[in-house]
């Protein structure tokens, strides 16, 4: 199975929010007691962002919260790093725990705020667990030599390169190392972030990500995968050539920021199918399938 977007997209839409926003993209995704749950940015009407719930028992059809899960003013003593929104959360099951890891936008510029829960009610929020520039954090699911991992994508000077850091209680990181770098020349020339919590499979952990190009006055967004080793998980195996999921369709083109597919988190079945949740051009939410035997075929 190659990547097959769902007839029926986009999934999500802000007509499908039972309050008032601008836009509903960028979900994270996990499953939770059966069901399939997103954890979806909400613009508000105001221009800052909030996290909403969305959840359904078959991966296609969502049901968005009556209002917002997780808002800038929920962070109390973390606020002034929020101010400006949250934004793009990746979910991370770890034993009975649910991580985010997301964006706090304010006038410090974008870092990376952790929040913890068992139920997706009510959340332990960690607050900042990097400094500024730094965004597109995924928590890998499990220990690996005895500690965590994440992957995030700091900004420095003009670089945006993926790195890879490991803690030892998820609040203090260190060991830090340069894991991938844009390819100048390719759809992947300015920048480079995870998109997803990376999935183990026996030829290593697959993780999905995004390349940006700027092209004329547009910005196009594209999705590529990348094959981590299991043991060292800042070892390449392999990359895709190109993307993997590129905007086409009207939907993915025309919107907020037009010519963008942006994902923040799939869900693997255990028959070895993945759902792919992204958002075309800022605006909604979309499905993409395909399978781990395909992900793992295009990064060799
Ligand atoms: C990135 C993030 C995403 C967004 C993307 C495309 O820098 O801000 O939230 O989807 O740009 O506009």
């Amino acid at each position: 199975m190659e990547i097959v977007k769902y007839s029926k997209n986009p999934i999500i839409t802000k007509e499908d929010v039972p309050f008032k926003v601008n836009s509903i993209f960028n979900p994270g995704a996990v499953k939770f007691q059966n069901k399939y749950l997103l954890m979806c940015r909400v613009e508000m009407p105001d221009g800052r962002s909030s996290l909403v719930k969305a959840t359904g028992s078959d991966g296609y059809k969502f049901v968005v919260d009556s209002k917002p899960t997780l808002t800038p003013e929920g962070h109390k003593e973390f606020y002034k790093y929020v101010e400006w929104g949250i934004e793009d959360a990746r979910i991370t099951q770890i034993g009975g725990t649910y991580y985010l890891t997301y964006t706090g936008y304010s006038k410090y510029m974008p870092l990376v705020i952790l929040a913890e829960t068992k139920d997706f009610n009510t959340f332990k929020i960690h607050g900042p667990i990097s400094e500024p520039s730094n965004k597109d954090c995924a928590l890998f699911p499990e220990k690996i030599q005895n500690s965590y991992w994440r992957i995030d994508r700091p900004s420095a000077e003009s670089r945006r390169d993926i790195w890879i850091n490991s803690s030892p209680d998820l609040l203090h990181w260190g060991n830090n190392k340069v894991v991938m770098e844009p390819l100048p020349g390719t759809w992947e020339n300015d920048k480079i972030g995870s998109s997803s919590t990376p999935i183990k499979t026996k030829e290593g952990w697959l993780m999905l990500y995004h390349g940006v190009r700027g092209f004329g006055i547009s910005t196009l967004y594209k999705l590529g995968v990348v094959l981590l080793d299991l043991e060292k998980p800042w070892i390449v195996k392999g990359r895709t050539k190109g993307p993997i999921l590129s905007s086409e369709l009207d939907y993915e083109r025309i919107g907020d920021v037009p010519n963008v597919v942006f994902s923040c988190g799939w869900i693997d079945e255990p028959d070895g199918r993945v759902k792919i949740y992204y958002s075309g051009a800022d605006t909604n939410i979309c499905l993409a399938e395909t399978s781990i035997d395909y992900l793992l075929s295009v990064c060799k």
